[in-house]
């Protein structure tokens, strides 16, 4: 790649590192100094430990679709532009993931991995997420596993993944340095803890055997700080259980429960009317919350987490900062109008540093 880093954002970033981070061991006007003539000389420059940490968690902060951002400023991040090899990589990915799963008391996390650079591509891996499960196709046309990972599981196959054909197979990495073929890497095991998700009173549903991975670890969206793409930098907090509960076991192009569990709960279903999808749905959420809470595994309700943004919005407020929201993303996708964040309006700014969704086409 040719990537110049974008010297006019470059400045607007350190002006806003010093702005909030007063005190610095050099001044602002001298550090504007050396990024501009390191731009102008490499066409890039490198940020400190200190920018990279901050940058990182303003671009949380920023992401407006995140309902979870109270704790923005407690993000860990963890430095590791050195990497460069896949085996590098395939380390650090599984030590971010130890450090973030802590047992069960999950903790916000993010890896940031070297940026692109003229003549430097950056490493990247192709998942969607670090932990999700694999989706295959039957001959009759259904799929067994996550419809979602169909085309990826068809691709790490035909690399010679050997598929163990169940609902909730763990997926490999697949780690891309640009240097050479992609290369796949299984996760360990003891490395990627679940929840096998029971319902406290109805016996059936737990029966069904369904679990879910207890990180959600974001892999495939660029950091991009002061001019600079970062495009390895996955991240991770904790679930809300609507997550899990209202659309990944639950969206007909997921793995579409809500007529089976409907059936076990011997709800009315030949019509609309009765609101047996409604029952269904909430009987689900209430099966993941209590699960993860059983297991010892940190998860929030979509209640208390809207409630934690508003006050995430009032401080921000007294800081002086706008709060860029887009409410079709915040609104839970169940009971929404019972949640505060449903009954108002927000700022859609799209403000820097922040996370992008890279189109392109991949597997
Ligand atoms: C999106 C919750 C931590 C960045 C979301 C969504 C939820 C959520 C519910 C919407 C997801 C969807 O509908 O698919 C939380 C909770 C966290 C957390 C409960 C617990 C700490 C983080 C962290 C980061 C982050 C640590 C980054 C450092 C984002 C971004 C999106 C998002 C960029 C949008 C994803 C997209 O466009 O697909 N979050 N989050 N979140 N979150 Fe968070
Ligand atoms: N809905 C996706 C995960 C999206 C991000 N959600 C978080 N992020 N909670 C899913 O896997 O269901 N986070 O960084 O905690």
């Amino acid at each position: 790649t040719d990537a110049v880093a974008d010297p006019d954002e470059a400045e607007e970033f350190l002006r806003l590192f010093h702005g909030e981070n007063p005190d610095q061991p050099v001044s602002l006007l001298e550090r504007l100094h050396r990024v501009r003539t390191d731009i102008d000389t490499t066409g890039t420059y490198r940020h400190t430990h200190e920018e990279l940490t901050f940058g990182a968690r303003v671009a949380w902060r920023n992401a407006s679709r995140c309902i979870g951002r109270l704790y923005w400023n407690s993000l860990r991040v963890l430095d590791r532009r050195a990497d460069h090899t896949p085996a590098q990589i395939h380390q650090s990915l599984c030590e971010h993931l130890r450090l973030a799963t802590n047992s069960g008391r999950v903790r916000p996390v993010i890896s940031v991995f070297a940026p692109d650079a003229p003549g430097h591509p950056a490493p990247r891996v192709w998942n969607d997420q670090l932990i999700r499960y694999a989706g295959y196709r039957r001959d009759d046309g259904t799929v067994l596993g996550d419809p979602a990972y169909v085309g990826f599981t068809d691709l790490v196959r035909r690399m010679g993944w050997q598929a163990p054909e169940g609902p909730f197979d763990v997926l490999p990495l697949l780690i891309d340095t640009g240097q050479d073929k992609p290369q796949l890497f299984d996760l360990p095991r003891d490395l990627v803890l679940e929840v096998p998700i029971v319902h406290p009173h109805h016996r059936k549903i737990s029966d069904l055997g369904l679990r879910w991975h207890a990180v959600p670890a974001i892999s495939n969206m660029r950091l991009r700080i002061g001019g600079i793409d970062y495009p390895l930098a996955p991240f991770n907090g904790w679930y809300m259980g609507t997550e899990i509960g209202a659309r990944n076991l639950v969206d007909t192009d997921r793995y579409d429960l809500l007529p089976l569990i409907a059936d076990l709960l011997g709800l009315e279903t030949s019509g609309e009317h009765t609101l047996w999808r409604d029952r269904a749905l909430v009987e689900l959420n209430v099966a993941v919350l209590h699960s993860f809470r059983a297991a010892g595994v940190r998860i929030s309700d979509h209640h208390t987490e809207s409630r934690h943004f508003l006050t995430h919005l009032a401080r921000e407020e007294r800081q002086g900062r706008l709060v860029p929201t887009d409410w079709s993303w915040i609104v839970p996708p169940v009971s929404g109008g019972i949640t505060p964040v449903f009954h108002r309006y927000y700022d859609e700014a799209d403000q820097r540093p922040n996370f992008y969704l890279d189109e392109q086409a991949r597997a």
